[in-house]
């Protein structure tokens, strides 16, 4: 696989102060390596500009969303850069900072494609509006932006209007959903396999049923964004929120063995890691590389 390697150090989202050192981490710790020694060509674009917002400005834009503006301008930046990583024909491989980024891929990739579809794995469903949400964090909004539910700004990231439609949309792994995103996916019928019914139906079952509802669907590319929160708590101290009750490394690895060998996934991110709040033993950092050893070793070349 060819593979565009795309930093984004944006922290805005969470606004948590560690998240924007997620990319270079990753760097530091052989991300580069990793992806050349399973034989795949890489590109590293570096990373998207973001711009120094002091915090006594986080609802200078909005008073119900921080820094509403500078996430929404680093996510057309990061659009643009994945649309044209497509058009090259390289696969992009996003790598955070927050999930607010998310915003920005799914803009990007949905460009390119006539009807995408987008696996969200992540221990919160990110279908928050600034209505919804109980902390103004966009990286709790991005998920609803890209099927066109929210503020204009988050919208309209990169072209007016819808990125996903619900129906593409597949929710994996979610433990800590909000009143207003339940809400709102029963309202847009979303595939949500919350951890209950993962832990009921059993994750080969569930993932089986994904891979079909994709194959039976006419998407013509697949987005994974990958929220390294989705891991149990115990596995990933180092992210802004970590939740109990999540999947082990095995059931981590089985998920990308099972969506990568479908060989439908045509762009991804990585997101959340915060080294600044990380154990002492580095273990979230240790986790994330033995996850994107097994991601690139799955992928096809
Ligand atoms: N749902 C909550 C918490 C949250 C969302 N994403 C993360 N945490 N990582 C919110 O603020 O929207
Ligand atoms: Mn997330
Ligand atoms: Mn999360």
């Amino acid at each position: 696989m060819d593979i565009n390697l795309i930093g984004v150090p944006l922290k805005y989202g969470c606004d948590r102060d560690g998240a924007q050192l997620g990319p270079a981490t990753l760097r530091e710790n052989g991300i580069i390596d990793i992806i050349k020694k399973n034989g795949h060509d890489v590109h590293d674009m570096g990373d998207i500009y973001i711009p120094y917002v002091v915090s006594e400005d986080k609802y200078k834009d909005h008073p119900k969303m921080k820094y509403l503006n500078t996430v929404a301008e680093v996510n057309s930046n990061l659009a643009n850069n994945v649309y044209c990583s497509l058009k090259g024909q390289s696969f992009p491989f996003i790598i955070g900072g927050d999930h607010a980024l998310g915003a920005g891929s799914i803009a990007g990739a949905s460009k390119f494609f006539k009807n995408m579809a987008v696996i969200w794995i992540d221990a919160h469903g990110d279908i928050n509006t600034y209505e919804t949400s109980p902390s103004g964090n966009i990286h709790g909004m991005p998920l609803a932006a890209s099927m066109n539910v929210g503020h204009p700004a988050l919208t309209n990231i990169y072209y007016d209007g819808i990125k996903v439609i619900p129906q593409n949309v597949y929710i994996l792994g979610g433990r800590d959903i909000d009143s207003g995103e339940f809400a709102l996916a029963d309202e847009l019928n979303l595939n949500m396999y919350t951890m209950d019914i993962v832990r009921e139906r059993g994750l080969d079952n569930v993932l089986e049923e994904i891979v079909e509802k994709i194959k039976a669907s006419n998407v013509d590319g697949v987005h994974i964004s990958f929220d390294i929160d989705v891991l149990d708590s115990s596995l990933v101290p180092g992210t802004g929120t970590p939740v109990a009750g999540g999947f082990s490394i095995e059931e981590g690895k089985e998920i990308f063995t099972t969506l990568l060998g479908e060989k439908f996934i045509t762009s991804m991110d990585f997101v959340e890691l915060n080294p600044k709040i990380d154990n002492e033993d580095k273990r979230t950092t240790k986790n994330c590389i033995e996850m994107l050893e097994h991601i690139f070793s799955t992928m096809h070349n």
